[in-house]
């Protein structure tokens, strides 16, 4: 009888450690971490350092934070942001932190590995889009369906999605134009007047904060990171190459 224990607990402990086998070193969605969205920012410099709105975790700069299936960290691999279902967003072909952070335009989609802790911390460049038909999303219920569009993966693992927002409209990187933006699609959400659309209309954006409304938390972030471009030059520009298609 003892013997059958001791060879059921060793079968165990065997089926334990390949199940644990199995699951080391692939990104988990349970395990890892995720920013809720990520706000679009205009361009400092190429080839460098992000700094001011780009390098802050209070605007752009988010951490990704990726381990497997045994809640170990996962060292060395890219994460990947496919913004292919943001229609409404462009982002730039040249990062500001390229090469560490690349770009793929066809696939619409921004790598980057993640460090010893696996751990990586990205901040996009781009804009929204204003071509003619841009369209705000109904807000009520918050389309939750539809805000999140950014996906994110690690070798091929689903780990969640990603709200997204701009401060930057493609002109002049973030500048009193932003501010003004935002300010007019805080109006649309109340239902303004001027507005052709009914209230709620979320213009995801302005939602800042992606908390599914425009309000004035989103204009203080937008007023926030107008006044750390002004002190320390950061976001100056939209795109230090061409946007993406
Ligand atoms: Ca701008
Ligand atoms: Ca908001």
């Amino acid at each position: 009888m003892n013997g059958l224990i001791r060879k059921a607990g060793v079968f165990t402990l065997g089926a334990l450690l390949l199940a644990s086998m199995a699951v080391a070193g692939v990104p988990s969605s349970n395990n890892s971490t995720l920013p809720t969205g990520i706000t679009l920012s205009g361009a400092s410099t190429v080839g460098g350092s992000p700094d001011g709105v780009e390098s802050s975790s209070s605007f752009a700069a988010k951490t990704f934070t990726i381990r497997d299936g045994n809640n170990v960290a996962v060292p060395n691999v890219a994460v990947v942001i496919d913004f292919s279902a943001c229609t409404k967003f462009k982002i730039c072909s040249v990062q500001t932190q390229s090469p560490t952070v690349t770009v793929n335009c066809a696939a619409a989609t921004v790598s980057a590995v993640t460090n010893s802790l696996g751990q990586v911390t990205i901040s996009v460049v781009g804009r929204y889009d204003t071509d003619p038909g841009v369209s705000p999303l109904p807000a009520s219920p918050c389309p939750v369906s539809q805000a999140p569009c950014a996906t994110v993966t690690s070798l091929g693992q689903p780990l969640g999605s990603l709200h997204l927002a701009s401060y930057d409209d493609g002109a002049s990187g973030v500048n009193p134009g932003d501010v003004s933006r935002v300010l007019a699609d805080r109006v649309c959400y109340n239902g303004g007047a001027s507005c052709a659309v009914p209230a709620p209309a979320l213009f995801r954006r302005s939602d800042l904060d992606y908390n599914c409304t425009v309000d004035p938390a989103d204009i203080s972030l937008m007023l926030a990171a107008l006044q750390d471009k002004n002190l320390t030059g950061s976001s100056a520009f939209s795109c230090s190459g061409p946007h993406c298609p």
